[in-house]
């Protein structure tokens, strides 16, 4: 792996709650890449990314580059860390990494989200905290008055009615049922031998269904939500699937792998 000690700091556009924002820093942190991270409110992160060229969070600023999708971002650390951490270099493997993650990407995320948001869109109570955390002083303040907006704005754009939150959970449950079947002949990882970016991408894009320990993304606790709501994340948190994104969550949030490889090298 080559050093990342001669990367200029690059900052990381997010909201604090984005399960897409965590999967990029979930990379960024693990390869050890140099970057500040600068969290906004929803409708005013608009403000940042669009002056970076981008639209969603996450996007990566790095110099005068632009990464402006968490799957850019990852492969971009990935490609600065000397390649081969989160993308195998064997093709056939990378490639069926690359596939998983655009599912991960395509189905999971906005079904996730789609579901969690309609089950918390009632409760501008809990939201607020989370939705501020670390974010400028002056966005804090104005979310309060923002929120109405916020908040429809998030269900009409993600099109949230009853029966597409259940149509949305359905996919969940189908996503973490073909999941738990790759996981049944044993193997810890979705692919090979090592944690990947379909690891990385599975975990990440599944926690607003989970409230795993251990993530940086911003939450309400598991014990503060509707009780709907927990007792269906306690059920998905029971599958093959969700124990897997548990111990990917607690045994590789914070793990480094240029601390990895140099355990390996010296065994
Ligand atoms: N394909 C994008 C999806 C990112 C995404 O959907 N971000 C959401 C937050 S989780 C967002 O920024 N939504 C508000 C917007 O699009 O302005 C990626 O992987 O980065």
């Amino acid at each position: 792996m080559t050093s990342n000690s001669n990367i200029a700091p690059a900052i990381l556009i997010t909201m604090p709650h984005s399960h897409y924002s965590e999967k990029a820093r979930w990379a960024l942190d693990r390869l050890g890449f140099p970057y500040r991270e600068e969290p906004h409110v929803p409708l005013l992160h608009r403000l940042a990314t669009t002056r970076s060229g981008g639209g969603s969070v996450p996007v990566l600023v790095q110099g005068s580059s632009r990464f402006i999708d968490s799957t850019e971002i990852v492969v971009h650390a990935d490609a600065a860390g000397g390649g081969d951490l989160l993308y195998p270099r064997d093709a056939t493997l990378r490639r069926e990494v690359e596939a998983l993650e655009k599912r991960f990407d395509d189905e999971l995320g906005p079904h996730t989200r789609r579901w969690a948001y309609a089950q918390l869109l009632a409760n501008p109570g809990l939201l607020r905290p989370v939705m501020s955390r670390g974010v400028p002083w002056l966005e804090a303040r104005l979310l309060p008055v923002i929120m109405p907006g916020v908040l429809s704005l998030i269900r009409s754009s993600l099109r949230i009615t009853p029966e597409s939150a259940h149509r949305s959970l359905e996919r969940v449950r189908g996503i973490f049922r073909e999941t738990g079947d790759r996981l049944s002949d044993g193997r810890r990882y979705l692919v090979g031998e090592r944690f990947t970016a379909a690891d990385l991408t599975f975990a990440a894009l599944a926690a607003p269904v989970l409230f795993p320990a251990g993530g940086r993304a911003a939450y309400p606790t598991l014990e503060s939500v509707p009780a709907t709501m927990r007792e269906e994340a306690l059920r998905l948190r029971d599958t093959d699937a969700g124990r897997f994104a548990l111990r990917l969550f607690s045994q590789e949030r914070n793990a480094s792998s240029a601390a990895q490889e140099q355990g390996s090298k010296a065994c």
